[in-house]
């Protein structure tokens, strides 16, 4: 039966996840392990050693004692069992015959640039995710939005391969990608095919492609989330794509339930985003003279408020809010010293990094002169942002949404 063609849709987005990374890197250093059973873990005791000729004899697993965790395996260990988290006493009882290997993170890094690099050269709108992933924007590469035949997908198709092609002749490693129309798919579709998958989704293919897979797959459904899902009878993707919204809102709250449909409709507007995002920002200033705490008070006082609102301004033109608002004191003689505190709800308003950072500043002992004093709001959010890790906590936040606005009279020294 003849399927309609789909349409090609607004974006492609690609995500691209390196094969047994780790594991796969080692395999460059020591290819004689190609196919068999190798984890990824151990310390550097476990070293292959050099012998006399010139072959390498490996530390077996079952000769492991101790309580590390496997890092990574290849696939040949996965098919006995083993697999990333696993404490690797138990691993050795799944894969006694597996070597294993120690972590060489020097090694990864580079890798992970060599791969980023050869990507970069065909697709210049990358995401970095992490060592060994990316999303990828190819909506607008040469080709990509071009019929290959009666394929609207072919273009993209070869672009993706010739992504595949050119981290394999850059690296000597495989990865798997998935094409769809955002980012959220993308993540799901690149693990289809793995290892060395190239999986391209519309749409249309919702119901059959993604609606079987268990809500786990989703990127911000965690142990938690799922392990509620389940105990609603809600197991796959498309039986969340079902539930009543009014069930989810029940349970979930209200940003993370409306989250949670939509991702169980495919739907993600998040874009790629191509620069890093802040730490944290700050605002600091030195004295002209040593200041202090008793004698300077109104100065000092004028000078950390006015550091609180150039800092809010900084917040709300960049557009973020924060949720740490820390303090930096540097004493004469150069003695620096920092304070922070991690606040309920994220702030981006000048009144209440005034009272965090204030509450800091009782924490410390202010006997000696003051040089400088900084201002640092961190763990940066943009507003409305769903952010997957305050899951589950979304019911609460209306409740214990952060303390409320400061009483002048409440405002810690300098005030
Ligand atoms: P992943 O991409 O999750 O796993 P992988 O690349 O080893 O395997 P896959 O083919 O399924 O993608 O993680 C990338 C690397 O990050 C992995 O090689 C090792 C490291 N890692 C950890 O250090 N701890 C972990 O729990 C996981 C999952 C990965
Ligand atoms: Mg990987
Ligand atoms: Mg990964």
């Amino acid at each position: 039966m003849a399927e309609p063609t789909p349409a090609l849709p607004d974006r492609l987005i690609a995500h691209l996840d390196m094969d047994a990374f780790y594991a796969s890197v080692e395999l460059l250093r020591y290819p004689e392990l190609k196919g068999l059973p190798v984890v990824v873990g151990g310390r550097r005791a476990h070293t292959p050693r050099e012998l006399p000729d010139g072959t390498r004899q490996f530390f077996k697993l079952a000769d492991y004692t101790g309580r590390g965790v496997v890092t990574t395996s290849t696939y040949a260990a996965r098919d006995l069992g083993v697999f990333s988290a696993m404490g690797l006493m138990k691993a050795a009882l799944r894969a006694p015959q597996a070597i294993l290997l120690p972590a060489d993170f020097d090694s990864y890094r580079h890798y992970s640039r060599l791969f980023k690099a050869a990507v970069r050269e065909i697709a210049p709108v990358i995401e970095d995710r992490g060592i060994d992933e990316i999303y990828i924007d190819l909506t607008d590469v040469p080709g990509a939005r071009d019929a290959v035949g009666h394929d609207p997908l072919g273009g993209v198709r070869a672009v993706a391969r010739e992504i595949k092609n050119s981290v394999q002749s850059a690296t000597g490693l495989t990865c798997s990608i998935g094409v769809t129309p955002n980012k959220l798919l993308s993540k799901i579709a690149s693990e289809l095919d793995k290892p060395d998958g190239l999986t391209v989704i519309t749409m249309a293919d919702l119901p059959t492609r993604i609606w079987p897979l268990p809500v786990r797959r989703i990127n911000g459904i965690g142990p938690k989330a799922g392990a509620k899902l389940d105990g609603l009878d809600i197991h796959t993707i498309g039986e969340l794509a079902a539930a009543p919204q009014e069930l989810l809102l029940q349970h979930f709250g209200p940003g993370y339930s409306v989250w949670l449909h939509q991702a169980a409709w495919g739907l993600d507007d998040r874009p790629v985003v191509t620069h890093s995002e802040p730490v944290s920002i700050s605002r600091e200033t030195t004295f002209e003279r040593d200041l202090h705490a008793k004698r300077d008070r109104p100065e000092l006082s004028r000078i950390f408020t006015a550091l609180c609102e150039q800092l809010a301004s900084d917040l709300q033109r960049k557009g973020y809010l924060g949720r740490t608002i820390g303090i930096k004191l540097r004493f004469e003689g150069f003695r620096t010293v920092t304070r922070d505190l991690t606040l309920e709800e994220p702030v981006q308003d000048a009144a209440s990094i005034r009272h965090a950072a204030g509450l800091c500043l009782k924490r410390v002992d202010l006997s000696q002169r003051l040089r400088l004093l900084g201002v640092r709001v961190g763990k940066l959010s943009r507003p409305g942002e769903v952010e997957p890790p305050r899951r589950g906590r979304a019911a609460a936040t209306a409740e214990d949404a952060s303390p409320a606005r400061p009483k002048p009279e409440n405002l810690p020294l300098f005030n």
